[in-house]
């Protein structure tokens, strides 16, 4: 009988390179957000693919980045804890702008811990008109297509440790639903807000009833100023609405039920560069960064000016 293998891979790179697609198209379900804008994801997202034989536990990271507020650092060193533990890197980088860097001198991470670390092309839709070709001993994949996706799960399992599954082969994630009702109530917010207001906002499950029909939740997105709350809000609360909706039809099929959610605004000013706000919202301090490189003058964190 074939022996079963289980392991932890990181889907690391730069922001934007296509590492929620990735975990997504892997998984075979919407689970991980996904925004044309750079930094969606702001905290690890854990996406399971169980075949007879192999378990991959994948870990989506915050792109990888200099900080430049305390909500960035703590993204950062939530990537970095991940990449401490995990039995293979694979680094992400789009294929349009090829070559891709050194995997561990991006965002001043340091020295080279022994760990495979695989360099994956990704977008590669994007330039298979163009005659290009897969450096060799990377890959190349296509979140759009599924291309390249199978050679890429056939060199990953000699890489994994002999052993049990880690978890039930059934489940596609280890997260609990209200902390995707959170990121899709954030994915709406991308995709219906302008600009940097994506940014400035937070979502909060504030009450959760999983057990009524429909499920009842509610969230609360925070922004950082008066401002822009009547943004969030728009006309007649359509904003909001359309808000509410992008999130409810993703919650609605990812648990098979319906889902009545209830949004409201608030403001909790500077949420982004405030300790408590974040450790309330799932972004604790953690131990220093070993492996980080001490700032140098051109690494230097920079607050925001208007912090
Ligand atoms: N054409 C094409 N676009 C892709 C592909 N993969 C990702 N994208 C697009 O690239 C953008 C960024 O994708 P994400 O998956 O959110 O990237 P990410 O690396 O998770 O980004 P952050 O979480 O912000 O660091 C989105 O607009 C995706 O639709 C792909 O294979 N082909
Ligand atoms: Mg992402």
């Amino acid at each position: 009988m074939v022996p079963t293998r289980a392991g932890h891979i990181a889907l690391a790179g730069a922001p934007n390179a296509g590492k929620s697609s990735l975990l997504n198209r892997l998984v075979g379900a919407h689970l991980a957000i996904v925004s044309p804008k750079a930094q969606t994801t702001r905290a690890p997202i854990v996406g399971l693919v169980t075949t007879a034989d192999t378990q991959l536990v994948l870990h989506d990271l915050p792109g990888l980045l200099d900080p430049r507020y305390p909500l960035h650092s703590r993204m950062l060193e939530a990537a970095c804890e991940v990449l401490r533990r995990v039995d293979v890197i694979l680094h992400l980088h789009p294929a349009p702008d090829a070559p891709a860097p050194g995997f561990w001198s991006l965002a001043g991470l340091e020295l080279p811990r022994e760990v495979p670390v695989l360099t994956v092309y990704t977008k590669s839709d994007l330039v298979s008109g163009e005659r290009w070709v897969t450096p060799p001993g990377t890959f190349a994949v296509s979140s759009a297509t599924g291309e390249g996706v199978a050679p890429l799960l056939e060199a990953l399992r000699p890489l994994l440790r002999i052993g049990p599954f880690e978890y039930d082969p059934e489940e596609i994630g280890t997260q609990p639903v209200r902390f995707f009702a959170a990121e899709y109530v954030r994915e709406g917010a991308f995709q219906v807000l302008e600009q940097e207001l994506p940014y400035a906002l937070a979502a909060e499950v504030e009450e959760f009833r999983e057990h009524t029909r429909p499920m009842y939740i509610r969230v609360t997105l925070l922004v950082e100023r008066e401002s822009q709350k009547g943004m969030v809000v728009g006309r007649g609360g359509r904003t909001l609405k359309a808000i509410g909706q992008h999130a409810r039809e993703r919650l609605e099929a990812l648990v098979g039920a319906p889902v009545f959610l209830d949004c409201w605004v608030k403001v909790s000013p500077n949420w982004r560069r405030n300790p408590a706000a974040l450790d309330r919202l799932g972004f604790p301090e953690r131990a220093p960064n070993a492996k980080r490189r001490a700032s140098g003058p051109d690494r230097r964190t920079v607050l925001d000016p208007d912090s």
